[in-house]
C-alpha cells in the first residue's frame, strides 16, 4: 500500500512571501504512526509540484484555514482520478461536514488514536466518513515525527520540536485549547531528550578555542554555522512549571539556541526567566495582542496587564533574552490610534521584533460564533483568513482603515530608522539573529 500526505501551498501574491520558510512536522507525525508495511511519500506543495497520475492508495491532506480552499481543489483532481483523500489538521476538525463535500474521510482533532483504524478500514474497502479521537493523545505515546521524508535544503536549518500539548488558557480567538484541550499535556523529558538525541549532538558547539574566536564577531555565530538551531512550536512552553524548568535543564546540555512561545507572566518569574536564559533561548513568542484591557478581558486573556508590558520587556531583556512579539487589531475596543500605540511601544521599549495582526475569527474559535451571531462577518473566502485581511466589520474604524492601518504598523516597525533604534542601538540582544529577521521583514515591507 502507498500513501501520499501533502502539505499544500496557496497562490501567494509575491510580496506577501515570506523568505524563511520553515519545516512542519503535522505530516511527519502521521507518516510515524503509519505501519510500516506501508510506504508513505510527503510533498510540499510550496517547493514541489503535485503528481495528479502517481499511482497511491490514499492521499491525505493537512491545511490551516487559509489554505483549505487549495486542499479541497487538490482532493478533487485526485477523486477524479479514483484515489480516496483524507483531510486532517485544524480546518477539517473545526468544520468536518464543509471538508467532507470535498474529501472521502475527516480525521477530527489528533490523529495518532485513530490514523491506524483508517489504514485498516482502507485495506478492507471500509473507510468511514469521520474518524474522531475519543481522548486526547497521551503524549508519553508519540513517535520520533519522520523527518527524513522531508527534504531538508528546501527549509530554514531549524529543527522542530513538540514537547506538549494543549493550553490551560482559552483566549477566545485561539485554536489551540479548542483543538487540543485545555488539560496541558508534557511529553517525558527521557522521550524529549532521545529525539533531541536524533537533532543534535549532546556536546558543546565546538571547540571552545574556535568558539571564542567566532564569538569576537557575534556570541551566536558558532550555533549558526553549526546549525543548533531549534524552535519548540509548543503554543505555550511554560503551562507547567515543574515541567519548564526541567526541559530548560535538558536544553542547556545541548548547547543551543532556541526559541519558544510563552505568554508574559514568565518574565515576572525570576527563576524560570533565568533558566530560559542559561539555556540558549534567544527569543520568547509572547502575545502582547492589545493595550486595552476591555479588549484583553473580552478576549479572555486578562492575565496580560498592559501596564506592567514595558517592564516585563525590560526584565526579559535584562537576561539577555529577546522577544518576538505579536499583536492584534480591529478589537472592538480599538480605535484608529491603536497601530500607532503599537508602534511606539515597539520602538520605544526595543522590541527585537514584533507583528500586528488583523484578528481572523477562525472557525471552530468563540470569536468566530461571536462575529457570526452579530451578524459582522462579511467574508468567508478563507483564503482571506489569514490576518492580513479584514473580514469582518470592526466596530470603532472602517475596515479600509483597518487593513491600512495594520500595513503601516508592520511597515514602521520594520523601517530602516526603528530597525536602527531597536536592534542596532546598544545594548545589544543577539543583534545578528534579529537583524537577519528584521531585514527580512523590512524587504517584505518595502514591496507593498
Ligand atoms: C508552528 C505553527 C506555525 C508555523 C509553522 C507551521 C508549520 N509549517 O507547521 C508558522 C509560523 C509558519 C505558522 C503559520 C501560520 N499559522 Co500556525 N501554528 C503553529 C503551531 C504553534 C504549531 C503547529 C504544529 O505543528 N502543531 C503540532 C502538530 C502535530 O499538530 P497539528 O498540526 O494540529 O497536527 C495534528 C492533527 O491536526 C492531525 N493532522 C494534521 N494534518 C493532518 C493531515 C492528515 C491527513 C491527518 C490524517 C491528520 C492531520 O494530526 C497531527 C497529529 O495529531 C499551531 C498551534 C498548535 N499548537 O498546534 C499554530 C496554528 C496551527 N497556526 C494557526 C494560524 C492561524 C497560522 C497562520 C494563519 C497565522 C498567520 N496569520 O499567518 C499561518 C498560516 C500558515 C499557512 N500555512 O498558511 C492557527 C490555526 C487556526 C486555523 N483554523 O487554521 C493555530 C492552531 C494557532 C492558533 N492560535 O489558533 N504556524
Ligand atoms: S495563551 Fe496562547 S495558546 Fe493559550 S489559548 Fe491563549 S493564545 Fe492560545
Amino acid at each position: 500500500m502507498k500513501i501520499l500526505l501533502i502539505s499544500p501551498e496557496r497562490e501567494r501574491k509575491k510580496e506577501e512571501a515570506f523568505l524563511f520558510r520553515l519545516s512542519f512536522l503535522n505530516l511527519p507525525y502521521i507518516a510515524a504512526i503509519t505501519p510500516p508495511s506501508v510506504e508513505v511519500n510527503i510533498v510540499d506543495e510550496a517547493f514541489e509540484k503535485i503528481n495528479f497520475e502517481e499511482k497511491v492508495d490514499l492521499v491525505g491532506v493537512t491545511a490551516q484555514t487559509p489554505v483549505a480552499p487549495r486542499a479541497y481543489q487538490i482532493a478533487e483532481e485526485f477523486k477524479k482520478r479514483g484515489v480516496p483523500v483524507v483531510m486532517g489538521g485544524v480546518h477539517a476538525s473545526m468544520l468536518p461536514q464543509e471538508a467532507l463535500q470535498h474529501v472521502d474521510a475527516v480525521v477530527v482533532g489528533e490523529a495518532e488514536e485513530v490514523w491506524p483504524d483508517l489504514i485498516e478500514d482502507l485495506r478492507r474497502g471500509q473507510m468511514r466518513r469521520i474518524y474522531a479521537g475519543n481522548e486526547f493523545v497521551n503524549p508519553s505515546t508519540l513517535p520520533l515525527p519522520r523527518r527524513e521524508l522531508l527534504n531538508e535544503r528546501f527549509y530554514f536549518p531549524l529543527k522542530l520540536l513538540e514537547t506538549t500539548r494543549g493550553c490551560p488558557h482559552h483566549c477566545d480567538f485561539c485554536g489551540v485549547s479548542k483543538f487540543f484541550g485545555f488539560r496541558y499535556r508534557n511529553r517525558p523529558i527521557s522521550e524529549i531528550e532521545r529525539e533531541l538525541k536524533t537533532l543534535f549532538q549532546k556536546e558543546p558547539v565546538m571547540n571552545p578555542v574556535f568558539k571564542k574566536i567566532l564569538s569576537l564577531f557575534s556570541k551566536d555565530l558558532p550555533y549558526f554555522l553549526k546549525r543548533r538551531l531549534l524552535y519548540i512550536i509548543d503554543s505555550n512552553i511554560a503551562g507547567n512549571r515543574r515541567f519548564c524548568l526541567e526541559l530548560l535543564s535538558l536544553l542547556k546540555e545541548f548547547d543551543l539556541l532556541w526559541y519558544g512561545h510563552a505568554p508574559i507572566s514568565i518574565a515576572f518569574d525570576q527563576k524560570l526567566l533565568k533558566g530560559f536564559a542559561q539555556s540558549g533561548c534567544i527569543a520568547i513568542n509572547i502575545g502582547f495582542e492589545s493595550f486595552s484591557t476591555k479588549n484583553l478581558n473580552a478576549m479572555g486573556k486578562g492575565f496580560n496587564q498592559p501596564s506592567r508590558y514595558a517592564e516585563a520587556v525590560k526584565r526579559i531583556h535584562d537576561q539577555g533574552i529577546g522577544i518576538m512579539g505579536t499583536f492584534i487589531v480591529g478589537l472592538d475596543d480599538d480605535d484608529s490610534g491603536v497601530f500607532q500605540r503599537i508602534i511606539d511601544f515597539c520602538i520605544d521599549s526595543k522590541l527585537d521584533w514584533a507583528l500586528t495582526f488583523i484578528m481572523a475569527p477562525y472557525p471552530g474559535t468563540d470569536s468566530f460564533l461571536r462575529l457570526e451571531k452579530e451578524g459582522r462577518i462579511f467574508c468567508k473566502d478563507w483564503e482571506k483568513y489569514d490576518s492580513l485581511n479584514a473580514v469582518y466589520q470592526p466596530l470603532r474604524m472602517s475596515v479600509e482603515e483597518l487593513e491600512k492601518g495594520m500595513r503601516r504598523a508592520w511597515k514602521d516597525v520594520f523601517s530602516t530608522s526603528s530597525i536602527y533604534r531597536r536592534i542596532l542601538k546598544r545594548p545589544w540582544i543577539h543583534p545578528l539573529f534579529y537583524l537577519a529577521m528584521n531585514w527580512q521583514f523590512h524587504k517584505l515591507t518595502r514591496k507593498w
